[in-house]
């Protein structure tokens, strides 16, 4: 309860912040799009990862207004962006909660128009566990599809969702988690799991991104196996709209 009234004023103080994550085309290492990515800015405590509040938030409800907020700032900054540097896409997290939320489509749209954002540049992500009622979530893909918004699925290879699955969902974008990347250098294995997962998601016409790439060998090993995007330290971890902006404006990296 004590967390709740916490973020509940953290919310009304302002106190979220958003950071950006680079999207790097693997074949021209252009940072084509970033990841929108929360931090709390407690006035005592620092810097508060989303690890630590995200939970609490989607147990109180409290993820729908945040999420809310992130996803009309990341828009709105990725406006700038577009208008200043270069078209930018712009992939922003949903949460469950806000999943759920009947009136999700309504509001992704009208956001959209406020802000006067080219739909078709922003990516959702959403997880596996979200897509267990494949009925409900489709319904809510479709309609997401249907104002223009691209759709990725996040963490991919850590839920229950079977490739079989992504075939009946109208996704555009799988992302493979970085528990298959921190090792791919060393180990067959990963490596042929990767491999697999991105011709499965060739085959059905999804592009791939790797999260979590660390290393220049797992970059070049990713660009052999055909990956089209990365997401890494290599690159940058995720960073204030200040600092993101001085790496748009020496893209490539
Ligand atoms: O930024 P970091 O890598 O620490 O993020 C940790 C986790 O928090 C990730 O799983 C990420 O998806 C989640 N997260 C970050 N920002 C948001 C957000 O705006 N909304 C939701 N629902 N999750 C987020
Ligand atoms: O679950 P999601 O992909 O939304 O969360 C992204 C998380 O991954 C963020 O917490 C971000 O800080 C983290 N991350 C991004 N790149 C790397 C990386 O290269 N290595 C590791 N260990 N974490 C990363
Ligand atoms: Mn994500
Ligand atoms: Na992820």
């Amino acid at each position: 309860l004590q967390v709740e009234n916490e973020l509940r004023m953290a919310l009304e103080r302002n106190e979220f912040v958003v950071y950006y994550q680079p999207r790097i085309d693997i074949e021209t290492r252009i940072i084509i799009g970033v990841e929108a990515l929360v931090r709390w800015n407690h006035p005592e405590r620092g810097l508060i990862q989303p690890n630590d509040f995200i939970p609490q938030a989607e147990e109180s409800g409290l993820i729908v207004p945040i999420g809310n907020w992130v996803l009309q700032t990341a828009v709105r900054q990725g406006k700038k962006w577009c208008e200043q540097l270069v078209p930018i896409k712009m992939s922003v997290n949903l949460s469950p909660l806000q999943f759920k939320q009947l009136d999700i489509i309504k509001w992704v749209s009208e956001t959209l128009e406020d802000e006067n954002f080219e739909p078709s540049l922003l990516n959702l992500e959403i997880t596996e566990s979200m897509a267990m009622n494949v009925e409900y979530s489709n319904k809510v893909l479709e309609g997401l599809k249907e104002i223009g918004v691209k759709i990725s699925m996040d963490d991919f290879g850590t839920g229950y969702s079977s490739l079989g699955s992504l075939r009946k969902m109208p996704i555009d974008y799988l992302k493979i988690d970085r528990s298959f990347i921190h090792n791919i250098d060393n180990s067959p294995e990963d490596v042929a799991i990767v491999k697999a997962i991105i011709s499965m998601a060739q085959s059905l016409q999804l592009q791939v991104i790797a999260e979590g790439v660390e290393k220049e060998e797992q970059l070049l090993l990713l660009q052999r196996l055909q990956c089209d995007e990365m997401q890494g330290y290599l690159v940058s971890p995720p960073i204030p709209a200040k600092d993101m902006e001085k790496m748009l404006s020496h893209n490539p990296f």
